[in-house]
């Protein structure tokens, strides 16, 4: 197979785009490509201040290497959960994602759980749930407070994260196995701030498949690191992966059909909004004033406050690792 636009040897074939591309093509391509959909969905402007997510995978290394290489004001946070599985998959990915801010003179915020708040994403787990369940909830939870309060506290625009095609597709595929109309409705290439000093969140890779992006990341050079969080085994959405994998084995681009024929179905009010009801009863954490419908404290600052000598006073800036 040739490389579609120089005829050289190609290294990457999409099928669904009937497009076989050389390294450099490729490369080329997928920057082009990011830019393209970044405008596409008006994720956000080059005058703005960008925060990634990034969590030493490959997605979120590579989209960061894309924002820079594309110029963008970026930025890195690294959220570390505590958590190791026997692989160190917290200090691993740690490492793994300073080294990369460093290697391009980049700028990483580290946020460590046990010493923000005393105990590890599992130990907290352990409190809350009582060790019943994986820490995912726990762990969704403060994860998506502490990207929410450095983006506020530092000023940053919109929050970025690594979603893939595969990603999308899957929770898609989820949300309407239980025609969860809400979260489809919320679900997108960008999520607009609904809430004073908030960040909109957007998701640049979000038409990528996770071949497309594995192959970015290894044929750029990128170290990332192979294995998932020991927590994800078994998780729903790995099954659903694997069904969808099987329908695009017959049917090559049946991914990326089913998740942008939602947003057009979305688009045109398919699913009617109590979203927008369920935006008015939101009100601001009277601890951390993030928007929360829960009465009272929100649910994040409920869970920590169980911790024992949790403090309560606001974080100062050295709570946040440059
Ligand atoms: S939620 Fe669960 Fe992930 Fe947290 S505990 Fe690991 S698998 S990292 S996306
Ligand atoms: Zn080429
Ligand atoms: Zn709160």
């Amino acid at each position: 197979m040739k490389c579609r636009k120089c005829g050289v040897k190609a290294v990457m074939n999409m099928r669904q785009h009937k497009l076989a591309l050389c390294k450099d093509h490729y490369l080329e391509w997928m920057v082009a490509q990011t830019q393209r959909f970044i405008e596409k969905y008006h994720m956000f402007t080059p005058q703005e201040r960008i925060l990634a997510a990034v969590s030493g995978g490959k997605d979120s290394l590579s989209l960061w290497d894309i924002l820079w290489r594309s110029e963008y004001n970026c930025d890195g946070i690294y959220i570390s959960l505590g958590i190791d599985g026997g692989v160190n998959y917290s200090s691993e990915s740690q490492k793994l994602a300073q080294k990369f801010a460093d290697e391009r003179g980049l700028k990483l915020h580290v946020v460590n759980i046990k010493n923000l708040y005393g105990e590890t994403v599992p130990e907290i787990n352990q409190r809350t749930r009582r060790g019943q369940d994986k820490p995912c909830s726990v762990c969704g939870l403060i994860k998506r407070h502490e990207m929410n309060r450095v983006a506020r506290d530092e000023g940053y625009d919109v929050l970025v994260t690594g979603h893939n095609l595969d990603d999308e597709a899957a929770v898609l595929f989820g949300n309407i196995l239980t025609w969860s109309t809400g979260y489809l409705l919320r679900q997108g290439p960008v999520l607009g701030a609904d809430h004073p000093g908030l960040a909109r969140k957007a998701k640049p890779l979000c038409r990528f498949y996770e071949r497309e992006m594995a192959a970015y990341a290894i044929l750029r050079g990128i170290e990332y690191i192979y294995d998932e969080c020991p927590f994800a085994e078994g998780a729903k959405s790995i099954y659903y992966k694997k069904i969808l994998n099987n329908m695009e084995g017959d049917r090559p681009g049946v991914k990326l059909s089913f998740y942008l024929s939602f947003l057009q179905a979305r688009d045109s009010g398919l699913f009617a909004s109590p979203v927008d009801d369920e935006a008015k009863l939101l009100h601001a954490c009277p601890t951390c004033g993030q928007p929360t419908s829960a009465p009272g404290d929100c649910t994040f600052c409920r869970t920590i406050a169980r911790i024992p000598g949790t403090r309560n006073e606001p974080l100062s800036d050295s709570d946040v690792g440059g």
